[in-house]
């Protein structure tokens, strides 16, 4: 029953073939249901205080998600600094007006988890409230302003001057909405934000309960969570007001690269708001093509002679400028970096620029002290830093979608990300209408994650999931048959979501050691998780060695696609030796990581190998984790070496002349 393996993206597609993968996109993107969608969207928002927002039509996709730009048509502000901020328990916020002036507030920085700074607040994660007052500035007026919140984990409601203008669900996505009319301009607005980040069975991730699963969840954790990662609440990227022109305005642009011969070729596709049927223009570098939308769509297909292809070593980005014109007068501009470059698949191998690759890298997290898993930018720079040092060119973003800024400097220093929504902990032994209800989330999730990230060059493939559960972890069990059916009518969905959304990435799942090996063929790469030597084999590294080497060849045997090892990796306590090499050691690590390279290195199908985690990372408090941490990192949590970073340099940074793995 071997499922046929998928060739896409196929580097040598001519520009006709592109543009043709564009016009479906196009097609496929107005059509997208929103029908989990909690976002107002650009409607103009007129509910009364207290009352909830108008719903997004069916048909609504997410919108607002261009990264906020300041040019000399549009304008930009962004409310990072000190807001008042206060919990709300017993959940009377509402009821009492707390969205017009809170009753007793303290200060809280934006964007920040609200966890590391109250010792009240440590493991809350009930509703608690933002409030912030600001002057719109008055040469913004005439113009459509838009709200936009970066990151609330992990559901919020957001009152502009006493009303409801939206609300929103999945804590990393962006969200937007119209605040025209709510705004005042002889006086500061008030902008309040209520966030809580319940564990809820029906969400995802979900929270512990009949629905809940993961390997997280057998621990046990507090907060109960049914994953390790410590459940950062709170504001956690920045909040925006942005103005765009009233008249019409750039609403969304998706380029799709492709390479013929030495050319580039770039389709480009140009949403306007409001069924725009004027005309524009595009440029690319140095080359324009004029737009004429009809029903607020157009599209272009520019060529680049000779084109400098985007790849981890030459991350070139060519600059990208839509207009929007009345006869020669710009009426809005919108720009952004694109590289040129293809990701395919095709029989064992992953191809960028139709040439074979190799991803060496790790699983990360959002985590540092104080910030949580807020935007922590100089964490950013010193992480990609201390990736360049190693000699990785890959991360996976575990297990939900990073902040756009790490998104946007992966594009500038030529990191290749797999991209993952946060479908963390689904278990499929679950009812139906259960199962139905966090099928809904992931394809928001998956939409919005899509419409955020498609134009980074650095995103080379879509995750839909990590470690779902078909039974109990680790092969403890054989899977239970109906979860496995169950999974698999989910993940046929989720693929064919994505593929719809996006036809020129591959699109992945991640395995549980031991997990289902069904839900693998769906997708276009086998990602796969592997304990051996530390959940399962403690301490025996021949027999781990030997139990990596059996499940690899029998994922590739009964597949035949290309495999990565998204996560492999040993808790590691700074300082701690033995020889010979022990559980928590450095040495173990070491000698771990070294075991599965050379696993993975005599395989020609292994195209990735990603270590358990880059730095330590904070945790719940469990029985499994030692101070609240999970100790996997090979940084730790400050961004210093344990002895694997030393050994990791020594082997991909070419020092001792390897290549690959
Ligand atoms: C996993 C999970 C990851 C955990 C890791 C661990 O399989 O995907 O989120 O942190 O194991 O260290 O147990």
């Amino acid at each position: 029953m071997k499922h046929p393996s998928t060739q896409i993206g196929d580097p040598g597609q001519t520009a006709a073939q592109a543009a043709a993968v564009n016009r479906r996109d196009l097609l496929l993107a107005s059509t997208i249901a929103g029908a989990a969608s909690l976002v107002g969207g650009h409607a103009a928002a007129q509910t009364q205080p207290g009352t909830p927002p108008p719903q997004p039509t069916p048909q609504g996709e997410p919108s607002g998600l261009l990264y906020p730009q300041q040019n000399r048509l549009r304008n930009v502000m962004d409310l990072s600094g000190l807001w008042e901020f206060q919990l709300d328990p017993r959940e009377e916020g509402q009821a009492q007006g707390w969205f017009s002036a809170l009753p007793a507030p303290r200060q809280i920085p934006v964007p920040c988890s609200w966890n590391d700074l109250f010792d009240d607040a440590k493991n809350y994660l009930d509703l608690a409230w933002y409030l912030h007052r600001v002057w719109v500035p008055s040469g913004w007026q005439g113009q459509r302003v838009f709200l936009r919140v970066g990151s609330a984990n992990y559901a919020a409601r957001v009152w502009v001057n006493g009303t409801l203008v939206t609300e929103h669900q999945g804590g990393h996505l962006p969200f937007a909405a119209e605040v025209t009319r709510q705004l005042a301009w002889d006086r500061e607005t008030v902008i309040a934000i209520a966030v809580e980040n319940k564990q809820l069975v029906e969400r995802v991730p979900p929270g512990p309960g009949p629905g809940g699963g993961g390997v997280a969840g057998v621990a046990g954790w507090y907060p109960a969570t049914t994953y390790d990662f410590f459940p950062y609440a709170g504001l956690h990227r920045q909040v925006w007001l942005y103005s765009v022109p009233a008249a019409a305005h750039i609403d969304d642009i998706t380029t799709v690269p492709a390479i013929d011969g030495s050319d580039g070729v770039v389709t480009v596709k140009v949403a306007a708001a409001g069924g725009y049927a004027g005309t524009g223009k595009v440029r690319l570098d140095a080359i324009e093509a004029d737009l004429q939308f009809r029903s607020g769509v157009a599209e272009a297909t520019l060529r680049v002679p000779s084109a400098r292809l985007w790849s981890p070593q030459d991350p070139h980005l060519y600059p990208l400028t839509v207009t929007l014109t009345e006869g020669q007068r710009v009426t809005d501009a919108y720009s952004l970096d694109i590289g040129i470059r293809t990701v395919a698949v095709r029989g064992d191998q992953l191809l960028l620029n139709g040439q074979p690759i190799k991803l060496t890298g790790f699983g990360k997290h959002e985590d540092f002290p104080l910030s949580g898993r807020a935007l922590n930018l100089p964490m950013w720079i010193r992480d990609y830093e201390l990736l360049k040092w190693v000699g990785a060119n890959s991360y996976r973003a575990s297990h939900y979608p990073y902040a756009e800024e790490a998104m946007q400097l992966a594009d500038r220093m030529g990191f290749l990300v797999i991209n993952e929504i946060p479908a963390v902990g689904l278990n499929f032994e679950n009812p139906e209408e259960l199962t139905a209800q966090h099928l809904a989330q992931c394809q928001k999730q998956l939409r919005e994650l899509i419409a955020r990230d498609k134009n980074h060059p650095s995103t080379i493939m879509w995750c839909v999931s990590n470690e779902p559960m078909s039974g109990p972890p680790l092969g403890a069990a054989p899977p239970v048959p109906a979860a496995v059916a169950s999974g698999t009518r989910f993940f046929r969905q989720m693929y064919d979501e994505a593929r719809r959304l996006d036809g020129t990435r591959p699109v992945t799942l991640v395995r549980v050691q031991g997990g289902t090996m069904e839900w693998l063929g769906i997708f276009d790469v086998a990602c796969v998780n592997a304990y051996y030597g530390w959940y399962t084999e403690p301490g025996q590294l021949d027999l781990a060695q030997q139990a990596l080497a059996r499940d690899l060849d029998e994922v590739h045997r009964t597949w035949g696609k290309p495999v990565i090892v998204t996560e492999f990796g040993t808790d590691t306590l700074p300082g701690t030796h033995n020889q010979p090499p022990e559980m928590w050691t450095e040495e173990y690590q070491v000698e771990f990581i070294r075991r599965y390279l050379d696993v993975a290195a005599r395989r020609p199908f292994m195209v990735g190998m990603h270590i358990w985690n880059f730095a330590d990372f904070k945790t719940g408090q469990g029985t499994m984790r030692a101070g609240a941490m999970n100790h996997k990192g090979v940084f730790t949590r400050d961004r210093r070496p344990k002895m694997a970073a030393h050994f990791l340099r020594e082997r991909w940074a070419g020092k001792d002349g390897r290549k690959g793995l």
